[in-house]
């Protein structure tokens, strides 16, 4: 009786062992969910990166970790455009996930910088 009863505890411990791990794998080319990472740091007159192409997905959230010596702002030329406006110093801003599939210029234009390209697809 007890020897069948710790038989089945061990059964239900490795089933929900099971569960647990597969909750925990996310497929990774799901893409959309996990925002993309881009650092950028500006500096007097240049910017890093400079002009980088940068592949994400349709839908999925661009997070620019930037780095500034003076506030400034970042125009995205999507459609609708987006203008991001960063302070001096470290801040995380984010480009809403684009749902058209090409090519789309992040820019600096008080540095007249293309910052990176994204190549939404
Ligand atoms: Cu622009």
């Amino acid at each position: 009786m007890r020897r069948t009863f710790a038989a089945i505890v061990a059964v239900l411990a490795t089933l929900t062992f099971a569960t647990a791990c597969g909750d925990e794998e996310k497929p990774s080319d799901s893409g959309s969910s996990e925002p993309k990472v881009i650092k950028v740091t500006f500096d007097g007159d240049s910017v890093e990166p400079n002009g980088e192409r940068v592949e994400v997905s349709t839908g999925q959230d661009i997070k620019l970790e930037v780095t500034a010596d003076k506030a400034g702002e970042i125009h995205v030329h999507s459609s609708p455009e987006q203008e991001l406006e960063y302070p001096a110093g470290e801040s995380t801003q984010t480009i809403e996930g684009i749902d058209q599939p090409g090519t789309v210029d992040v820019e600096s234009h008080s540095l007249d910088k293309v910052i990176v390209q994204l190549e939404v697809s």
